[in-house]
């Protein structure tokens, strides 16, 4: 795994430059310097056991490194849940208190710790007060890297309206030392100098009204380019719309550069991917449209998804899905099962689908041996017994490729085209699209 050394992950939430009024909140900047270092935090509950929560914070630990953190240190905490005021039992945040005693002791820095779950703002004020570090929890984190790979105007929007919405209801813990300062009692009786009496506005209160101010704009805006959007897409003629979808990082880029020899950058990094593209597609005679998208995860706060609807609109307005799974992904299993659940948020689990299973060339697995009387587990499967379980279970309606390895891909474009031609058919009976001659691109 290739980590970024160059850039060094500040989350700094405690800058507020006003401009024209709006207020503009430094969430993020990246310096050129070594990494910082993190602390991974997760708990242990009757829902999510020690192998779940190992697996949250393998990813939580490559976010971080997707973000320029190094994670130098777990601690997991077996709980009934989280505690809604400290998240972890105190003992616990004691041992992490002395962890980063110890370190800084040894001169060596705790940047931050960071929680695999959303925190509250109550959460978040007493773990501060407690640790004395920078605290992040999955949805800042996730926000973060969304932050640095934003391009275009449209995630950038997207991006601040949702860091707005995650800071709003947990604007008391970053402003609570400003409050107060304007209006309100003065000396002498409680009524306040000249000019200065009436309910007066809080710090909070302004913050609060700012930044709502500023959403609304952000929204203002949004609609504007979701509009534009739409034409744009209403100007695409008659052609048949496929979404590459799925868990991130799982090679959709990969794929969308395979068949549409366009350059999306693809990576080894979490959220590579935050804008959507469009390529026209030309396979034998057929052209169709193919969209590359944002990849899911695991515990994506819904505001986000809700802020991101006008790049999900190209998934929600698509005739076909691909969703890519990557099958050498030790809880393949599990991403697929959120992928369909981020589909069905979507209003898209009736679309017509189908599953590619990517990285065949990846695959693992540990014979077990004759002697060994253990019940089997899932690595213990080979890549033929997998490949046949789903075969069998979906009945025959997926494929099985190495997009880095170019295995199986004419297969692939195979199976697309003769898709797309029988929604095309069904879809645009009058149009003569198909009979028309096109120069067979080589796709690869
Ligand atoms: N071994 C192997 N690696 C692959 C294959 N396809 C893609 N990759 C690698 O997987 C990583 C992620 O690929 P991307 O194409 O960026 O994945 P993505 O789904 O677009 O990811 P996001 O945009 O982050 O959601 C890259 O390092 C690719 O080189 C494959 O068939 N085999
Ligand atoms: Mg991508």
């Amino acid at each position: 795994m290739k980590t970024s050394r160059s850039k060094h992950y500040n989350s700094s939430r405690s800058s507020l430059p006003f401009e024209d009024g709006m207020t503009n909140v430094k969430f993020h900047n990246v310096i050129d310097d070594s990494p910082e270092t993190a602390v991974l935090v997760g708990i242990i509950t009757p829902s999510q056991d020690e192998r779940k929560t190992k697996e949250y914070l393998d990813e939580l630990e490559f976010l971080a490194e997707s973000a320029g953190a190094r994670t130098i240190r777990r601690f997991t905490q077996r709980l009934g849940g989280p505690n809604s005021v400290t998240y972890l039992g105190i003992g616990k945040l004691q041992e992490i208190r002395a962890f980063i005693q110890a370190e800084e002791d040894a001169e060596r820095e705790v940047s931050m710790v960071i929680f695999d779950d959303e925190l509250s703002a109550k959460q978040l004020r007493n773990i501060e007060n407690e640790l004395k570090v920078k605290i992040l929890d999955r949805t800042t984190l996730i926000l973060d890297i969304f932050a640095m790979r934003a391009q275009t105007a449209n995630a950038k929007t997207q991006v601040e309206l949702a860091q707005y919405r995650y800071m709003l209801p947990r604007l008391q813990r970053l402003w609570t030392h400003l409050e107060r300062q304007g209006g309100g009692s003065g000396s002498g009786g409680g009524k306040g100098s000249v000019g200065l009496r009436g309910p007066g506005e809080t710090q909070l209160e302004m913050d609060r009204r700012i930044i709502l101010n500023r959403m609304s704009l952000l929204k203002g805006r949004l609609a504007e380019i979701d509009k534009q959007k739409t034409t744009q897409r209403g100007n695409r003629g008659k052609m048949i719309r496929v979404a590459l979808v799925g868990y991130t990082n799982v090679g959709k880029s990969t794929l969308m550069n395979l068949l549409s020899k366009s350059e999306v950058f693809a990576e080894n990094k979490l959220f590579a991917t935050l804008d959507t593209t469009v390529r026209k597609v030309i396979v034998d005679n057929l052209p169709f449209l193919l969209s590359d998208t944002v990849g899911f995860i695991r515990k994506l706060p819904t505001d986000l998804v809700d802020s991101f609807k006008s790049t999900l609109d190209e998934v929600r307005e698509a005739d076909f899905l691909l969703h890519i799974v990557d099958i050498s992904h030790p809880d393949f299993e599990d991403q697929i099962k959120v992928v369909d659940k981020t589909l069905a948020d979507l209003g898209c689990s009736e679309k017509p689908q189908m599953i590619v299973f990517n990285k065949i060339d990846a695959y693992t697995w540990e014979e077990k041996d004759a002697d060994d009387l253990t019940p089997a587990t899932a690595r213990n499967v080979s890549l033929q017994e997998l490949i046949h379980t789903w075969m069998s279970r979906l009945g025959g309606e997926c494929l099985f490729i190495s997009a880095q390895e170019r295995t199986n891909l004419d297969t692939l474009k195979q199976v697309l085209y003769n898709k797309v031609r029988e929604l095309h058919v069904q879809k645009y009976p009058y149009n003569d699209f198909l009979f028309e001659h096109y120069e067979a691109t080589p796709l690869i």
